[in-house]
C-alpha cells in the first residue's frame, strides 16, 4: 500500500500539495510538514547539548565529585540555561505552531517560505548566542542581569533567535485566517488550535518585551550606551522571562489536550470553561511576573503584593482548571471506552506502555505537584524571603519547564513521529521505559533541589564548602546529602534523555514507513476503541461523573495547604516573631 495519497489544490491562487493523513484523516500540507520536521530535529539537536550540559553542573554542585572548575561551571550553567530554556523549548514551540494551525485545521500553511526565513535566523542566532558562550566572556547567567556584561554577539544571537520565533507566530495566525477563509472547519477552532492561539498571543507580547530590554542592551555591550537601570532591567527582562514561561505552559497543556484526544478520543469536559482557563493565562500573567522582584528595594512593597496576591493567583487558577479538566476527561473518556468499575479501573488500565501517554500523565502530575504548589509558595512575598536566590529555585523551575514541558514535549514526540514523520517507532521497549526514567529523573532533581534550598543552599553556587575562603562556613550534612541525591537523579534523566534523543533519531533516520495500514499500531498501544476526530473538533465530554478524579483533586488540595502552612511554621522558626 502506499505511504500515502498526495493531491495539488489551489487554494486562493496558491498550489499547495497535501496528503491525508491514514490514521487521522486530517489533511496534511507538505510544506508544513517539512517545517515542523525541521523544527523538530533542531529542538532535538539542542536538547542532547544542553541536557548534557545540565548533568554536568549536577555533577559539579555534587561537593564529592565537583567535576568542573570555577570558570567552566558558570560557563556550562550559562550554556545550560539558554539551549535548554530557549532554544529546545522554542523549536519544539515553532513545530507545535505549525502543527496546531496547518495540520489541525486542515489547511494551507500561510507564507512557508518564511518559515524557512524564520528557521535560518533561529538556527544562526542560537548558534551565535551559544558560541559567545563557549568563548568563555559570556557567563553571566541566563538572566543576564546588567551591570554584568556579555559579549555582544550574545545578546545579537538571542536578539535574531526572537526575530525568528515572532515569524511563525504570525504565519500561525495567518494561517488561521487562511483556514477561516476556505472553511476547512466546522465552527470555533479545535481546543488544541485555541490554546496554541494564547500561546502566540503571549508569544508576541513575549517577543516585544525582550526586544525593547535587549536591543539596548546589545549596544550597551558595544559601548555606544554607558548605562542601563538595573532594575529596570530586571522588570523588562521578567516580562519576557515570565512571559515565555506562560508560553510553555499555555502550549504544554494544549498537548496534554491534543494526547488524550489522539489516544483516549478525549474531549475536555466543557470546552468553554478549558478556553475560559486559557484566556486567564493571557489577561494576568504580565502583572504575575512581579514574583521575580518580590526582594527588589526599587519597587513598593504594595505593588509586590498585590500583584503576586491577586494577579498570581488567577494564572494559577487557570493551570489548576487545566489539570482538573485533563485528568477529569481522561477518566471521562475512559469510561466511555469501558473501563467503568470503581474510582480508579479508567486509570489503573489506562495506556501506560503507551511513552505518549505516560509521559503526558506524569507532566500533568509533575508539573502540578512539583512546579505548581511550589511556584505558590515562591510567589508569596513572606516565604520568598526565606527561599529567594536558593537553589530551591531552580528545584522549582525544574518542575515546571523539565517535569512539566519537556517531559511533555518527549510524549508528543511519540505521536509525531508516525503522524508527522511518518516512521514507527525504533525500539518500542526502550521508548516504553524512556518517559519513566526521564520523568522519575526530573522529579528526583526538582525535589532534592528543593530540599536543599530548603536548607539554605545558594543557587548558581560554584562551592558551597567555601574552601578558599577567609571565613567559613559550614551547611548541615543533610544539604549536601540533597545535592549528593541531585546528582544521582542528574544521571537518571540524562540517561532518559539520552534514550529520547537516540530513540527519535533512530526513528527518523530508519525507522519503518508508517502506512494505513500500520498507522493506528504505529501510534503506541491504546485502549480497544476506534479513532475519533476529537482532536480537531469542537465539543465537551458531556459528563461529570468522575467520582477518581475528584479523588485525585481532593488529595492534591490537601497537600497544597499542608506544604503552605509548613513553610509558615518553618518561617516563623527561622524569624521569631518575639
Ligand atoms: C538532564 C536534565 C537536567 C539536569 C540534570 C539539570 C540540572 C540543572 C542544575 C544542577 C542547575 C543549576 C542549579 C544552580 O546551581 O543554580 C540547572 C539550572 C538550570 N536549568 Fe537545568 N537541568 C536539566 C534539564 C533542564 C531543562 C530541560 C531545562 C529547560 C527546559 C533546564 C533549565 C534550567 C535553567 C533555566 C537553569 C538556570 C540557569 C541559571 O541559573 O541561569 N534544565 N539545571
Ligand atoms: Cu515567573
Amino acid at each position: 500500500m502506499a505511504v500515502a495519497t498526495v493531491d495539488t489544490q489551489i487554494i486562493g491562487g496558491i498550489a499547495a500539495k497535501f496528503r491525508t493523513c491514514p490514521a487521522t484523516g486530517l489533511k496534511i500540507d507538505l510544506a508544513a510538514q517539512r517545517l515542523i520536521k525541521a523544527n523538530a530535529v533542531a529542538a532535538i539537536v539542542f536538547l542532547a547539548v544542553g541536557g548534557l550540559l545540565g548533568l554536568l553542573v549536577a555533577l559539579t554542585r555534587w561537593q564529592t565529585i565537583h567535576l568542573l572548575p570555577a570558570d567552566l561551571f558558570y560557563l556550562a550553567l550559562t550554556a545550560h540555561g539558554l539551549i535548554v530554556l530557549l532554544v529546545w523549548i522554542m523549536f519544539f514551540e515553532v513545530a507545535v505552531l505549525y502543527f496546531a494551525s496547518a495540520v489541525l485545521l486542515s489547511c494551507r500553511l500561510a507564507t512557508p517560505r518564511l518559515g524557512w526565513v524564520a528557521y535560518a535566523l533561529m538556527l544562526i542566532g542560537a548558534i551565535l548566542a551559544t558560541v559567545a558562550v563557549l568563548q568563555g566572556d559570556s557567563s553571566v547567567m541566563f538572566t543576564s542581569y546588567v551591570p554584568m556584561k556579555a559579549m555582544p554577539n550574545f545578546y545579537l544571537g538571542i536578539i535574531l533567535f526572537a526575530v525568528g520565533v515572532l515569524i511563525p507566530c504570525f504565519m500561525f495566525l495567518g494561517t488561521l485566517v487562511i483556514a477561516k477563509d476556505e472553511k476547512t472547519y466546522e465552527g470555533s477552532i479545535p481546543l488544541v488550535t485555541f490554546g496554541a492561539l494564547t500561546a502566540t498571543i503571549i508569544a508576541i507580547f513575549t517577543i516585544a518585551s525582550g526586544a525593547i530590554i535587549l536591543l539596548p542592551t546589545w549596544l550597551w555591550s558595544l559601548g555606544y550606551i554607558s548605562h542601563i537601570d538595573t532594575v529596570m532591567y530586571k522588570l523588562v527582562w521578567w516580562a519576557m522571562g515570565h512571559g515565555s514561561q506562560q508560553v510553555n505552559v499555555a502550549v504544554h497543556v494544549a498537548i496534554w489536550y491534543a494526547i488524550i484526544a489522539i489516544l483516549l478520543g478525549a474531549k475536555p469536559l466543557s470546552e468553554k470553561v478549558s478556553r475560559f482557563a486559557f484566556l486567564l493565562y493571557i489577561l494576568f500573567l504580565q502583572l504575575a511576573a512581579a514574583h521575580h522582584m518580590l526582594v527588589e528595594p526599587g519597587l513598593s512593597e504594595e505593588w509586590q503584593i498585590f500583584n503576586t496576591s491577586y494577579a498570581m493567583y488567577l494564572a494559577v487558577l487557570a493551570s489548576l482548571i487545566h489539570g482538573f479538566t485533563v485528568t477529569g476527561a481522561t477518566e471521562a473518556a475512559q469510561r466511555i471506552n469501558g473501563y467503568t468499575r470503581g474510582a480508579f479501573e479508567w486509570l489503573r488500565r489506562a495506556p501506560w506502555s503507551n511513552p505518549a501517554f505516560s509521559g503526558m500523565f506524569m507532566s500533568l502530575v509533575l508539573f502540578g505537584v512539583l512546579g505548581g504548589i511550589t511556584g505558590v509558595v515562591l510567589g508569596t512575598e513572606q516565604l520568598n524571603v526565606m527561599l529567594h536566590n536558593t537553589i530551591y529555585v531552580p528545584g522549582h523551575f525544574h518542575g515546571t519547564v523539565v517535569a512539566g514541558t519537556t517531559l511533555a514535549f518527549m510524549a508528543v514526540t511519540y505521536l509525531l513521529l508516525p503522524l508527522i514523520f511518518q516512521k514507527q517507532v525504533v525500539w518500542p521497549k526502550l521508548a516504553r521505559i524512556q518517559p519513566y526514567l526521564f520523568g522519575i529523573g526530573a522529579a528526583g532533581i526538582s525535589l532534592f533541589m528543593m530540599g536543599a534550598g530548603t536548607l539554605g543552599v545558594p543557587r548558581r553556587h560554584w562551592d558551597i564548602t567555601f574552601a578558599d575562603a577567609v571565613m567559613s562556613f559550614n551547611f548541615p550534612a543533610a544539604a549536601h546529602l540533597m545535592l549528593g541525591l541531585n546528582g544521582l537523579f542528574a544521571i537518571l534523566a540524562s540517561i532518559g534523555g539520552a534514550l529520547f534523543v537516540l530513540v527519535t533519531v533512530a526513528t527518523v533516520l530508519w525507522g519503518t514507513p508508517v502506512t494505513a495500514d500500520n498507522v493506528v499500531e504505529s501510534l503506541g498501544p491504546m485502549p480497544e476503541k476506534q479513532m475519533t476526530d476529537a482532536v480537531s473538533s469542537y465539543g465537551s465530554a458531556g459528563t461529570w461523573h468522575l467520582p477518581g478524579t475528584y479523588i485525585l483533586v481532593a488529595v492534591f488540595f490537601v497537600s497544597f495547604v499542608l506544604y503552605y502552612f509548613v513553610n509558615w511554621k518553618y518561617l516563623s522558626q527561622i524569624w521569631p516573631l518575639s
